[in-house]
């Protein structure tokens, strides 16, 4: 398999901590997104209409983009992805969450900090970023106060997608040391077997 990705990006940090611990090789591709080579023509036309990674690459004519519909793809009957249709569901919860609460909130925060991408206009975006990214959080860290994972007591593409911007919030401005419980919840998710850092490929 070929992953279409950015070292930095934790969209494509889940793909290749799932790829890694289910034991799958598999081929990066590194594109430099801050110089647009996701919106090239090529790009368009033959990875990603969407003009992101990550992308997986399967087989020859199956592209998926979409990095929590890669996850769920690729951790269909494995131990990552419940067998029980209440987990299932609450695992794609915690997913959707992720997309909607989350990565908007908090990646972008980070992402805008770490690529010197402020400008006034984002400026200006940045406080509504970190009232709803906390707001985020906060409901992480309740849900997570009484649990040692989000779904089901054990580790899923849940923890996978939510980790991935969820340990790197400092680099977006946001102090995690409010939040104990994911702190205890980050150390067993990178306690788990074949664990690789955002920052390996
Ligand atoms: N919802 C998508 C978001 C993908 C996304 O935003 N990718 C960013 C990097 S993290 C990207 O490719 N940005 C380049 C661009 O938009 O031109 C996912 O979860 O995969």
């Amino acid at each position: 398999m070929r992953l279409h990705d950015n070292i930095t990006s934790g969209n494509g940090y889940k793909v290749r901590l799932l790829l890694t611990q289910l034991g799958l090789p598999f081929e990066r591709i590194e594109y430099d997104i801050d110089k647009g080579e996701t919106r090239t023509k090529e790009f368009l036309t033959r990875i990603n209409p969407n003009g992101r990674i990550p992308v997986l690459e399967v087989e020859p004519g199956f592209l998926l983009s979409e990095s929590d519909a890669i996850l769920f793809y690729l951790a269909e009957g494995t131990p990552f992805l419940p067998d029980d249709r209440r987990r299932r569901a609450e695992v794609l919860q915690w997913m959707f969450f992720e997309q909607y609460n989350h990565e908007p909130n908090v990646a972008t925060a980070r992402y805008w900090i770490t690529h010197r991408l402020l400008n006034p206009a984002r400026e200006a975006q940045l406080p509504g970023k970190r009232e709803a990214g906390y707001a985020a959080l906060q409901l992480m860290e309740d849900h997570l106060a009484p649990r040692r994972f989000l779904v089901g007591e054990r580790y899923t593409i849940a923890d996978i997608a939510l980790y991935a911007y969820t340990h790197v919030a400092g680099e977006g401005g946001f102090d995690l040391s409010r939040f104990p419980a994911i702190g205890a919840w980050l150390a067993r998710v990178a306690a788990q077997p074949r664990h690789i850092p955002i920052t390996q490929g």
